[in-house]
């Protein structure tokens, strides 16, 4: 088979990229590793923000998040008892849409099979032959037990962290940053509206709780836990017990609790790979950097660099290689920006027990100063709302 791009990965980044790129006129084929129907269920972010939701609107599959995503505009930061509302619009002018990333995926694909799009389903690319030649690139894939393969100009590796692409690049090349941080967000789905009204991010002495929601009728909500926790070790009713001491009264007291849909950990890690092309090869999203969830950056951050790349690509077809030279370090220098601010939201509202004292009094003083200056709360909302792309 021969494309122009062959895209690893039939995530969101890999997903959205094609379409972008059909938009302009650029071929592509998407290979993912796992069946449909496992990609369509996870259950992952929930906040976008402006710039990836016109990103989304460009591609043609806005219409479903505009007719049932929610507008915020604003967010809250609770300590103890009290909370600080961020307030977008008198702040920066700016919003965020609550439309989750399974409803996100799930337009992508209706519009890639209504446009024709061509996705290899349990396709697992194992290696690439000719990603430093100036011609084509030969990628090769199991499926059904066979081995085969996909000719294309360029590679798009959106496969994920734990995906083939970024290891395709010789070790000398790339340059890895890494934190893992000492604990994990265990999460729970569940049938049951909301307890505030917008996204709360709790920073407690018991440990970080965050409110969340899907629509008037699901709630997410997640408590920090040590990062080797076993979810079955927690009902829902202990679940719930411990969101209520982390989250302000008047919070607590509106917590339903309706059937739980779904209960996971997730560890948190800080990571970004440098550069993020090689020869003919990008790195696209989680295949490049991981972001902790504190801030909602990770999903977001993958938009820009698709954002870039299509840009790239389409210049490049019209002649014009400097967006293509330039993709790297385009996309970093936001990365970068991404990767401070959920860091700085991570550090802020968890629990550091080897922090000691003089830490949870440093983290009480960053919350009395956000209560107290609208600068920080303004820079609290510019990042929280996107930087511009
Ligand atoms: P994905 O979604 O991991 O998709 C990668 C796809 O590549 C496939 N794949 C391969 N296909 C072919 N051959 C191979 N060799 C392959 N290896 C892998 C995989 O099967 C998969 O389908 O990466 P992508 O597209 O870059 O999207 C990134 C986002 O999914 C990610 O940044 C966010 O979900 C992160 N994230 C969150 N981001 C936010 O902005 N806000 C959040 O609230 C938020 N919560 C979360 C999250 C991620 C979580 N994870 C990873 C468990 C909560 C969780 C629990
Ligand atoms: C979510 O709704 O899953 C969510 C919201 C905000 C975050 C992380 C996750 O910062």
């Amino acid at each position: 088979m021969r494309t122009e791009v062959a895209i690893i990965g039939g995530g969101p980044s890999g997903l959205l990229l094609s379409r972008l790129l059909q938009r302009a006129g650029i071929e592509s084929v998407v290979l993912e590793r796992r069946p449909r129907a496992h990609v369509l269920s996870r259950i992952r972010a929930g906040v976008l923000e402006w710039g990836t939701v016109e990103t989304l609107r460009r591609a043609g599959v806005g219409a479903r998040m505009d007719a049932e995503g929610e507008v915020h505009h604003g967010t809250v930061i609770s300590s103890g008892g009290r909370g600080v509302r961020i307030d977008f619009d008198d702040l920066v002018d700016g919003r965020v849409m609550v439309y989750g990333q399974t409803e996100v995926t799930r337009d992508l694909y209706a519009a890639h099979d209504a446009a024709g799009g061509a996705v290899i389903d349990e396709a697992e690319v194992t290696g690439a032959e000719g990603l430093e030649r100036d011609g084509p690139v030969t990628l090769s894939y199991r499926r059904g037990g066979e081995r085969r393969e996909v000719t294309a100009d360029w590679v798009a590796g959106c496969d994920g962290f734990r995906g083939v692409s970024r290891g395709l690049i010789p070790a000398g090349v790339l340059r890895e940053f890494e934190r893992v941080w000492p604990f994990g967000w265990l999460g729970v789905l569940t049938e049951a509206p909301p307890a505030s009204p917008e996204v709360l991010y709790a920073h407690h002495e018991r440990g970080f709780a965050l409110c969340s929601m899907r629509n008037p009728r699901l709630s997410r909500y997640y408590l920090q836990v040590p990062a080797d926790e076993d979810p079955a070790a927690w009902s829902a009713a202990a679940f719930f017990d411990e969101l209520r001491r982390r989250v302000p009264e008047a919070v607590a007291d509106r917590l339903e609790v309706g059937p739980v849909v779904e209960t996971s950990v997730a560890p948190l890690r800080s990571y970004v790979a440098e550069p993020m092309r090689h020869g003919r090869l990008f790195l696209v999203g989680d295949a490049a950097h991981i972001v902790p969830p504190t801030g909602a950056k990770g999903l977001n951050l993958a938009g820009s660099d698709v954002h870039y790349l299509a840009e790239a690509l389409t210049r490049r077809k019209a002649g014009d290689a400097e967006g293509v030279d330039g993709y790297s370090a385009r996309a970093l220098a936001r990365v970068w920006k991404a990767e401070r601010f959920s860091w700085w939201m991570t550090a802020t509202l968890h629990r550091f027990p080897e922090a000691g004292p003089f830490g949870l009094r440093m983290q009480e003083a960053e919350l009395d100063y956000l209560a107290a200056s609208r600068a920080a709360r303004t820079a609290l909302a510019e990042n929280y709302v996107g930087l511009p792309f």
